[in-house]
């Protein structure tokens, strides 16, 4: 893994890192749970850290099973833009929903959810998919002083590059830990997400 410098005001944010998107989860990252150990040992580097968990309500919009003869994997409109339809997953309370149970969490300062309201989804740690509604998340890091925020976790094509771009347009250094991500990548989603995140300035480690 390429070092990076970890400095006393980084956060560690680790992203969706639960049973759906392992293998064996109904959204399974092929190889997603490799991430875990490497991730528990970053953990140890860190004075912050935040989680990120996919919390869905039943019947959740970003579902294909919640619009009439979609498959999984294909996309829909919605009012904010296009959203790729998903198979049911991280949905509350569930068994999938929950961290996997080789992740450590007992070092987190704060466990963000997303996802939770019906008719919207939201992959950014940030920003839900409209692109303006907040989940707090840049307001708790700025008022704990936090200036760098280090991403790793699930999936590197969406919810890792999402919140990436979103922490760095939120005015936070941003680094995305790659040996510590494994993506989806449809259809060159993740070459995709390569290349937008270096031309966010995000730093690719
Ligand atoms: C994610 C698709 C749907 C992710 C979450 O964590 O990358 N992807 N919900
Ligand atoms: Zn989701």
């Amino acid at each position: 893994m390429a070092t990076i410098d970890i400095q006393a005001n980084d956060l560690l944010l680790v992203i969706d890192v639960q049973n759906d998107f392992c293998p064996g989860g109904s959204l399974a990252v092929p190889q997603g749970d490799e991430v875990i150990p490497i991730i528990n040992d970053l953990m140890g580097k860190f004075t912050h850290i935040a989680l990120t968990q996919d919390w869905h309500p039943p019947g959740h919009s970003s579902f294909a099973s919640s619009h009439e003869g979609a498959d999984a994997f294909s996309t829909t409109q919605m009012p904010y833009g296009e959203q790729t339809l998903w198979p049911d997953h991280c949905v509350q309370e569930s068994q999938g929903a929950d961290f996997h149970p080789s992740l450590i969490t007992t070092r987190a300062d704060v466990i963000i959810r997303k996802g939770y309201r019906r008719s919207i989804d939201s992959y950014s740690a940030f920003f839900e998919n409209d692109k303006t509604t907040p989940t707090g998340l840049s307001g708790y890091l700025r008022e704990r002083g936090i200036e760098r925020v280090v991403c790793c976790g699930l999936a590197t094509d969406f919810c890792v590059r999402f919140s990436a771009e979103d922490a760095r347009r939120q005015g936070f250094e941003t680094v995305v830990i790659e040996e510590a991500c494994r993506a989806i990548n449809m259809d060159g989603s993740l070459d995709a997400a390569r290349t937008a995140m270096i031309e966010a300035g995000i730093v690719l480690s």
